[in-house]
């Protein structure tokens, strides 16, 4: 079923719960074709057999047969095992359930018309403190992010570019400082929006290295077909090298630098 998924021309899946997705779009797709096909079949058969020609009365009493109440029944069915054996469990298992601090990378995505901006808590893996009165654009300091903070002088902070280890579970924890926007990266089969006032935690683990789009799902504003990043996955001791790099710069330049 995921092959017959792929192809319908789905993007390629370098997660590893994305398989699932992929089984629920081909059945769905599969179901919806048989459907399609047999309301299809049975309207053009409905539109000869009743014809004007050969049933020159109308016949008050209509269909006798239970044909179609016994079809309906089944599409029920199906309908009901669609729901309750793949999406539920799906939801219930990969999606509703995030793994634990400890088990996981976590990063901060701050979506924002157009942009979005990357927080990483840097090697102390704890996020420093933000402050909206902090704020400072001009100074590439978005989310506003206190420098002088014990546990933000080694955060990174980056835009449009969400650099990640692949093979370990990774946790975004996503959020918007101005309208609804949509995290969207098809490559990882995740889709979340970003709604202002809220932190929502997505996770997913990526399967293999590479350069992907991350898209805006959402229309946010006049910006909005612009609003596009990447995602870059590393081996996890690539990005490791990575971070610590950017730390140290960040630390280097003194507290009102930002990247
Ligand atoms: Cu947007």
């Amino acid at each position: 079923m995921v092959e017959f998924a792929r192809a319908l021309g789905l993007p390629i899946d370098i997660s590893a719960d994305g398989y699932r997705i992929d089984a629920i779009i081909g059945w769905v797709h599969l179901l919806m074709f048989v459907l399609f096909v047999g309301w299809g079949v049975f309207f053009i058969y409905a539109m000869i057999r009743f014809r004007r020609r050969n049933n020159p009365q109308a016949d008050p009493q209509g269909v006798r047969s239970h044909a179609t109440s016994y079809l309906e029944g089944a599409v029920v069915v199906i309908e009901l095992v669609l729901l309750f054996a793949l999406s539920v469990p799906f939801w219930a298992g990969v999606v509703a359930r995030v793994p634990e601090p400890s088990e996981a990378m976590r990063v901060r995505v701050i979506a924002q018309q157009f942009q979005w901006n990357i927080h990483y808590a840097g090697p102390d893996g704890v996020f420093g403190r933000t402050d909206p009165a902090l704020v400072r654009p001009q100074e590439n300091n978005h989310i506003g992010l206190d420098r002088d903070d014990l546990f933000g002088k080694d955060d990174v902070m980056t835009n449009n570019q969400l650099n990640l280890p692949v093979d370990q579970p990774v946790v975004v924890e996503l959020s918007s400082l101005d309208v609804v926007h949509s995290f969207f990266v098809p490559v990882l089969r995740v889709k979340q929006d970003a709604v202002p006032g809220l932190v929502i935690p997505l996770s997913f683990t990526a399967t293999a290295t590479g350069k992907h789009e991350i898209a805006c799902a959402q229309l946010c504003g006049i910006g909005h077909a612009q609003m596009r990043g990447f995602i870059t996955l590393m081996e996890p001791a690539e990005f490791e090298r990575w971070l610590a790099e950017r730390s140290q710069e960040a630390q280097e330049a003194g507290p009102t630098s930002f990247f």
